[in-house]
């Protein structure tokens, strides 16, 4: 399950706390003070894994702690440091502090870390001639998660265009076609290897007027395309005789500009897929011609088009 969202609770460990101790033997009740520091306590660190792609293990798992310092103990002995916990969270993580609503971090790298809870110091044992002191107290928060995937290409377009049996042409993403509307829930991501380059295609579930509105929860979907570099717009041509490609067009566009973001601003690619249904291509020329725009005509079954296609993206992408 794709699961974009989520709230945990995070608590560092303790610090040790210092040790109060003097150095006895038969003749000296009370020698030499030798109590050694409380071990610090250990962080939690949040790190954005790239084999990670939904926050679903946080709906499960909300609460995180890491270990606590071991207290210090007599002849100088440091207690041993707690363990720092490491979360893995997917590429393109958002972090934010529920208690403040501060924005803390934005986790897009693979590998990329934040210390979102600091482990309380160990307390100094009283060998340094003081009193001991005990372990600093661990920080804790209740943070939010939101993930916006990261793809450089987004695949759009209204329910049973062909987007996913794009995608699985191209990549080794096993996104699901069926000849029904919906087929995709949730978006996906394939790789796609061109010649020497690599870009990630992210497949989207199929968009509808009101989109941007929260209908058929587009707009949860919407803002997955937000990071993309550009998009990649694909219109079922075999339908032509029932409806106006033309129209689909402007329609999704329209979506796209009402959910703002900047996402209609974005390089668009225009797609005609199912080329091979068509007995007469006549119809191409003539949206081409209204639209003021090349598109790109391809087949994803016959494989048809589909190298051109991908070099113009690979061209405008890299
Ligand atoms: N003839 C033909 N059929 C195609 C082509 N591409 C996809 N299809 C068929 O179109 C139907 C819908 O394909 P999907 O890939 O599931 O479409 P989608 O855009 O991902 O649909 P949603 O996930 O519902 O948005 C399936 O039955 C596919 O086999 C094509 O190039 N030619
Ligand atoms: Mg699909």
């Amino acid at each position: 399950m794709f699961i974009d969202q989520a709230r945990i609770f995070v608590k560092a460990g303790a610090g040790g706390n210092g040790c109060t101790s003097f150095v006895c033997s038969k003749i000296v009740k009370r020698g030499k003070a030798d109590g050694g520091y409380g071990g610090d306590g250990g962080n939690v660190i949040l790190q954005a894994s790239k084999n990670m792609n939904t926050l679903l293990d946080f709906h499960y798992n909300k609460h995180f702690k890491a270990e606590r310092g071991l207290h210090g103990s007599s002849n100088n002995k440091t207690g041993k440091a707690g363990k720092d916990l490491f979360i893995p969270v997917p590429c393109g993580t958002i972090i934010k502090d529920i208690e403040t609503g501060l924005f803390l971090r934005d986790l897009v790298e693979d590998g990329q870390t934040l210390i979102i809870a600091k482990g309380g110091k160990g307390g100094k044992g009283n060998s340094k001639g003081r009193d001991a002191l005990p372990g600093g107290t661990p920080e804790e928060r209740e943070i939010s998660l939101e993930l916006k995937l990261i793809a450089d290409i987004g695949i759009i377009g209204y329910p049973n265009a062909g987007k996913s049996t794009f995608i699985s042409s191209v990549s080794r993403a096993k996104s699901k076609a069926a000849s029904y509307p919906f087929t995709t829930k949730v978006p996906i991501l394939g790789i796609v290897k061109h010649f020497d380059s690599i870009l990630t295609f992210a497949d989207m579930p199929g968009l509808i007027d009101g989109a941007h509105s929260g209908k058929g929860l587009g707009d949860r979907f919407l803002k997955h395309i937000e990071r993309t570099k550009m998009l990649l717009h694909m219109v079922d041509i075999s339908m032509v005789e029932r409806k106006d490609p033309y129209q689909d067009l402007l329609n999704i566009d329209r979506e796209l500009e009402l959910y703002g973001h900047e996402i209609s601003s974005k390089p668009k690619i225009i797609v005609f897929n199912k080329v091979d249904t068509l007995q007469d291509r006549s119809i191409i020329k003539k949206i081409e011609k209204k639209l003021g725009q090349k598109v790109f005509v391809i087949s994803s079954v016959t494989k048809e088009g589909i190298k051109e296609l991908l070099d113009a993206i690979f061209e405008m992408a890299v």
